[in-house]
């Protein structure tokens, strides 16, 4: 067995304890997404499907392509909604934005993939989609102005 100096026990402790503290502290309720992330994801009330291509939004509505513009989707405030948003060509950004402009939430949309994200609104209103990656010169015109509407709930 290697016989380990005082200092070197000290140091080892130090890292114990540093991991069992970090552990305890990022699994603990004092980080707001645990809950969901490791012990009860919540169930969506409305799944939004939205495909991206060639610069433009597209509602998933039974499999048919519906250009996304204003009132386009509509959910529910204070209730779990879960985004699938896929791509066909390039790597977009899905950003969503309340009715004074503030981003509330935004993921990156890469190609080939079922990119997701589950959201509770917790105020009405129009709210509005544009791509927050820089996907070339179009990328600019990605924007559709309230395409999600926030209807009041309880
Ligand atoms: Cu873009």
């Amino acid at each position: 067995m290697v016989k380990m100096e005082r200092e070197e026990k000290i140091w080892l402790g130090i890292i114990a304890l540093f991991a069992i503290v970090f552990n305890a502290v990022t699994l603990s309720p004092l980080v707001p997404w645990v809950h969901w992330d490791i012990f009860s994801p919540p169930q969506p009330a409305k799944v939004i499907r939205i495909e991206m291509k060639d610069h433009k939004f597209f509602l998933v509505d039974g499999g048919e392509l519906k250009p996304l513009k204003a009132g386009t989707i509509s959910v529910e405030a204070n209730v779990p909604i879960k985004f699938v948003v896929t791509s066909e060509d390039l790597t977009y950004g899905f950003g969503v934005f309340d009715p004074e402009g503030r981003m509330v939430f935004q993921m990156q949309v890469l190609p080939n993939y079922e990119n997701s994200i589950v959201w509770i609104f917790d105020k009405p209103g129009y709210y509005t989609v544009r791509s927050t990656e820089y996907s070339g010169p179009e990328h600019p015109y990605m924007y559709v102005e309230g395409a999600i509407q926030v209807k009041g709930g309880s």
